[in-house]
């Protein structure tokens, strides 16, 4: 079988990980601007002021992509762009420089598929509390609005916000990224909250424009497995379930939240501060959203564990996902398992796991568009006589592939998949060791790219729409 005609195959980015010109043309300064020179904040203390300089150079990456026949570029717009104090005057520079990636990709027939949050927040924002501040959703969808304006004519396809449980989890309860407060269990609930209600505003307001394009989420995909049948582990499976999924799901797809975690949030003083209209606005809108973006990287296996952890001590090598850690309740613990293959660091690599993941979306949510907006392997490159060999790449990336294509003639309803990443690019916290791009950036020859074997095996891949696979 060959891939539907309409189905996407792309790849994506995100603003801070390879725009640099971190202060040019007007830019105003982020949260990750001043949280990545925090000492010991980041690996090796990387961050995105150069990055790979995709600022100055997005013709290049853009022609590269054209020559790999990408049929779509999933890309974030920094806010602080537009905005360079996040809610204040517009800056044109900003708003030029977009247009120009735009039309770059549009001259080749390359559908651009915006994020309007990839987590770099203009810090004026953050400093007044971040989300926990209604200010910020209200000013987000200000933001979206600009956009929406500047370059809803030709973007017809808009995600509002990348993975809200790790920027809100990473930021209030591992600390490992901004504001970097750890074990701050309400204010983590509370920006989810705000989160969750500044989309739906922006979902309204883009269907009230009528630019006729589709709107909806990225959320990370992370379904978790019992390790075993015992029914205390199976528990676990569900309260991750509950808590790491259908928190985030839930709103966007059935308009209210989750009965379970309500409940527990009620008993343990941990529920958000959220207005009769705030809930109302979650409510009218969810019906609204034209799809759900998928980030799948790895499922998670748990078992029961029940430990008081309020007082743990986080740092960024326990906050990158790697089994082995408890749930921030305590009420699980995450398991590295003999029978599973795994990445050098140490996320498992399971199609399996994906494809069974699905089956349970499709039971709770009905038959919702999908994309698979971010799906890679993240790896310290082979190099041999300076050819670029990322073999366990194109394996993963084709069992992946594989089971989208089962997904699909199983019934799923799913338009597009977005490797991660269309380019080598600064990784958060794992700097640029941790490679994950059908393209090479050297950093020791004057970021010069060089196309690997990757490149070629994909580009081959949708030139016959995956018919081999
Ligand atoms: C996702 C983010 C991406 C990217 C990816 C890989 O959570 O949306 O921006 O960073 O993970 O993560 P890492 O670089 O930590 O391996």
């Amino acid at each position: 079988m060959k891939f539907p005609h309409d189905f996407l195959f792309g790849a994506a980015s995100a603003s801070y990980q390879i725009e640099g010109a971190w202060n040019e043309d007007g830019k105003g300064v982020t949260n990750w601007d001043v949280f990545s020179k925090i000492p010991g904040k980041t690996y090796n203390q990387t961050n995105g002021d150069v990055a790979i300089d995709h600022y100055h150079r997005f013709q290049e990456d853009i022609r590269l992509m054209a020559e790999m026949g990408l049929e779509s570029y999933r890309f974030s717009i920094s806010w602080a762009r537009i905005l360079p104090t996040g809610d204040g005057e517009i800056n044109e520079k900003g708003i030029e420089f977009y247009n120009r990636v735009i039309d770059e990709c549009l001259q080749y027939g390359i559908v651009p598929f915006v994020t309007l949050y990839h987590w770099d927040l203009p810090v004026t924002l953050e400093e007044d509390g971040g989300w926990t501040n209604k200010r910020t959703a209200e000013a987000f969808v200000k933001y979206a609005e600009i956009c929406f304006h500047a370059f809803g004519d030709r973007v017809k396809h808009w995600i509002t916000f990348n993975e809200t449980v790790m920027f809100c989890g990473l930021g209030y309860v591992k600390g490992a990224h901004p504001p970097g407060i750890q074990n701050d269990v309400p204010r983590y609930f509370q920006a989810t909250h705000y989160v969750f209600y500044a989309h739906a505003k922006t979902v309204q307001l883009y269907k009230q424009l009528k630019q006729y394009g589709e709107i909806g989420i990225t959320h990370v995909f992370l379904p978790a497995y019992s390790v075993d049948d015992q029914p205390s582990n199976k528990l676990a499976e569900r309260h991750a379930n509950e808590y790491e999924t259908f928190w985030f799901y839930d709103p966007v797809l059935k308009g209210e939240y989750p009965s379970y975690v309500i409940e527990q949030l009620k008993e343990k003083g941990w529920m958000p501060n959220w207005t009769s209209e705030e809930l109302e606005m979650i409510k009218q809108n969810a019906e609204k959203n034209d799809f759900i973006g998928l980030n799948y990287y790895q499922p998670i296996r748990v078992e029961r564990y029940d430990k008081d952890i309020r007082n743990e001590k986080h740092s960024r090598e326990t906050s990158t996902l790697a089994p082995g850690n408890p749930s921030f309740d305590g009420f699980y613990r995450t398991v590295r398992m003999e029978d599973k293959t795994y990445t050098k660091w140490g996320w498992e690599i399971s199609p399996k796991g994906f494809l069974d993941g699905l089956h349970m979306l499709k039971e709770r949510y009905g038959n919702i568009k999908m994309y698979v907006t971010e799906n890679g392997l993240g790896d310290e490159d082979p190099i041999i006589d300076g050819e670029i060999v990322d073999v366990p790449r194109i394996k993963y990336i084709e069992e992946h592939l594989k089971a989208v294509k089962r997904a699909i003639q199983e019934g799923i309803h799913l338009k597009g998949y977005y490797a991660w990443s269309v380019i080598d690019l600064l990784s958060w916290l794992n700097g640029y060791k941790k490679q994950y791009g059908f393209i090479f950036v050297d950093h020791n020859d004057n970021l010069k790219r060089k196309k690997k074997l990757s490149f070629h095996w994909y580009k081959h891949i949708i030139e016959t729409r995956g018919e081999e696979l």
